[in-house]
């Protein structure tokens, strides 16, 4: 089957199409708070491929850390005018669990200005797709896809393409309104290397944000390249969506699969000789990167030598070994990133059900030191199943990590279906409505997804001691506090201690309202020493009227005059070129339960 997806890929559209004089059918792709959206950018181009199809894509509107942006009355116009210039024959919608009512909303716009048939695809349709098929939830979305996409929508747009019946495609359900057919999830795609790379930068894409619509990709300006070199991870922690899609996918095929270095590579000398490149590091986006031990002997001599510049990836710590610690060094690896998500064993590997312990850990965090890799190191906080001794226990456990320190701490969120989910509804820490609940979910994978010091207690952490132990441990990740202080603090019992313990807990709670969450970053150069890229980079963010001089100033004392002239031209082209529109106004997320 997958070599369909590889013939269809081969064929030249635009001769074929001259030759049969079909008249192309518009498909649309809407990818919802992500640029990056690597769904989005691969199936675009799946579609595209197809005899008489043209296939364009949507960003509507982008993610930033933290902040809700919710979208405007002149973005929704934008919006429904793409749309109906488009006139699409099919629209298609990934969406991940928290962006239901977002799509709800579309869907609603899509139906009263198109008449094209409305699917939902992705983690969330995936994880819950008796709910996501439901038209009261899904505002009258035709179908939804259930599991991986390429295979399934080529052969509904084909199958539409000549008036086919469309209603057995494998991973589709369907909802006409009186009945819903549920179709059987088919196999994953066994071979990677099979299907087309992300694309960045097509003329099809429009991308919807601050009330206007762009035509330049705006993640070619980013720095950074994006790229995904496998799907599936081997574990399965039960905060994690991988513990699910182990179940979901079961029989169905191999669930880790790798592309080989050579189609990787391909990748990205074909991304890095666009004119104009201005890509400096690599993000391996992958869950866990490769550690199979011939994959990574190819990689790391090729990488270094074919392409050479800094990457990010992300291990499980017990993927880890010395020897391929070696070859990242020797590939060029900037920082590894792994989970500790907690000082505690028992929380570790009872509660997450995840492998591993702090001991080896710790000789882990050691070994990378001295291997001179930087490290930034995911934590949660607010873990709804932590005690006063598995916090304490977390504190013990931080002091003994090798500085600097760098850290990424998210608050615990409890996604609809996951292994820890079901745990906290039966211990009584949430309700089953709460977890369903779209409104929280929004909120609490943007404003709430980092960890941010509170004076009282919340309903997750169950008491202000709690709390006040989860913002110490944010004050030591910050780099805000000697270890010292903090020992002295939490494990002294004199008055003294008592007293220095309120004052670092006041300290956490003033500095987590001033400078925001943490914002992780490794620690070369005078910016990023320690907390000071925190608080530069959330300055940066919200004082850009000040920030921008400043980072003029950084930058001439940098040297780096040609990244200058690049922002400057950047800001002006923004502000002279874009379509003076009068702003819309910002639905709050309360106003986000509508239909008309
Ligand atoms: C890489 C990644 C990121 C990247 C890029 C995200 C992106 N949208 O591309 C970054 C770091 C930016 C990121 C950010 C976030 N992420 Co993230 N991320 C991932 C990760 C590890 C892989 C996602 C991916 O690229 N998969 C590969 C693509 C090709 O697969 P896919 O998206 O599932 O799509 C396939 C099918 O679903 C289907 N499909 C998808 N869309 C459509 C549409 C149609 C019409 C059809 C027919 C089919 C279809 O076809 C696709 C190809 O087969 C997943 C874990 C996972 N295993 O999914 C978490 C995950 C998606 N992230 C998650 C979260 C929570 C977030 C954040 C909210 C975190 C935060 N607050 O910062 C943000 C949200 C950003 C956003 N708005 O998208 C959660 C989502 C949980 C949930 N239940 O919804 C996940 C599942 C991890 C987890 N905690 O369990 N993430
Ligand atoms: S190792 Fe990471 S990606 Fe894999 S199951 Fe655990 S948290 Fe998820």
């Amino acid at each position: 089957m997958i070599e369909e997806i590889s013939s269809i890929n081969g064929t030249n559209k635009k001769a074929a199409i001259q030759s049969t004089n079909i008249e192309p059918i518009n498909v649309v792709l809407i990818g919802v708070y992500q640029y990056y959206n690597a769904s989005i950018r691969i199936l675009r181009p799946v579609i595209d491929k197809i005899k008489g199809i043209n296939a364009y894509s949507i960003f509507y509107k982008k993610y930033i850390g933290n902040v809700y942006n919710a979208p405007t009355a002149k973005e929704e116009e934008l919006f429904v005018n793409i749309i109906k210039k488009l006139n699409p024959k099919v629209i298609g919608l990934s969406l991940l669990s928290p962006y239901v009512e977002i799509c709800k909303r579309l869907t609603y716009l899509i139906k009263q200005n198109t008449d094209a048939l409305v699917l939902w695809g992705g983690v969330g349709p995936t994880l819950e797709p008796e709910l996501h098929i439901q038209h009261e939830i899904n505002g009258g979305a035709d179908m939804i896809c259930v599991g991986e996409g390429e295979l399934a929508i080529t052969q509904l747009i084909e199958a539409i393409r000549d008036g086919k019946d469309y209603r057995n495609i494998q991973n589709f359900w369907i909802n006409d309104g009186e009945k819903i057919t549920k179709n059987p999830m088919g196999p994953m795609i066994p071979d990677l290397d099979t299907l087309p790379f992300a694309e960045w930068g097509h003329k099809n894409m429009f991308f919807i944000e601050h009330d206007r619509v762009i035509k330049d990709d705006p993640e070619l300006e980013n720095g950074i390249f994006y790229i995904q070199t496998s799907r599936g991870c081997p574990y399965s922690c039960n905060f994690c969506i991988e513990s699910t899609y182990h179940n979901i996918y079961d029989g169905l095929g191999k669930r880790v699969r790798r592309r080989s270095v050579e189609n990787i590579l391909k990748e990205l000398k074909t991304q890095l000789a666009r004119p104009g490149n201005r890509k400096k590091r690599v993000d391996f986006v992958d869950e866990v990167f490769g550690s199979n031990a011939p994959w990574i002997d190819e990689f790391a001599p090729r990488y270094k030598k074919e392409i050479g510049l800094p990457f990010y990836a992300k291990y499980h710590p017990k993927t880890l070994k010395p020897a391929i610690i070696k070859r990242m060094v020797e590939a060029g690896i900037a920082y590894i990133n792994f989970g500790l998500q907690t000082g505690s064993d028992y929380i570790r590997n009872e509660v997450y059900e995840r492998p591993g312990t702090k001991a080896e850990a710790l000789t882990l965090c050691w070994d990378l030191k001295k291997h001179k890799v930087d490290v930034v190191y995911d934590l949660i906080l607010d873990n709804d199943f932590e005690t006063k001794d598995t916090l304490k226990e977390c504190i013990e456990f931080i002091t003994k990590l090798p500085k600097p320190r760098c850290f990424n701490i998210s608050s615990l969120k409890h996604f609809p279906g996951y292994g820890l989910t079901e745990k906290a509804i039966k211990a009584g820490h949430i309700t089953r409505e709460e977890v369903g609940s779209w409104h929280d979910q929004m909120l609490s994978t943007t404003t709430e997804w980092k960890f941010r010091p509170r004076w009282r207690k919340r309903k997750k952490t169950r008491t202000n001691q709690l709390q006040r132990l989860n913002n110490i441990i944010f004050l030591m990740c910050g780099n805000h506090v000697e270890d010292s202080v903090v020992k002295y603090a939490v494990f002294g019992k004199s008055l003294g201690s008592k007293i220095a313990f309120h004052y670092i807990n006041l300290k956490a709670c003033i500095i987590g309202n001033l400078i925001g969450p943490i914002r992780p970053y490794h620690n070369k150069g005078f910016f990023n020493r320690g907390s000071w890229n925190w608080k530069w980079s959330y300055f940066l963010h919200k004082r850009r009227l000040t920030a921008y001089p400043l980072m003029a100033i950084k930058l001439c004392l940098s040297g780096e005059f040609k990244e200058l002239m690049f922002r400057v031209n950047k800001i002006i082209k923004r502000s002279f070129n874009a379509k003076r529109v009068k702003p819309g106004k910002a639905k709050s997320l309360d106003e986000w339960n509508i239909m008309e």
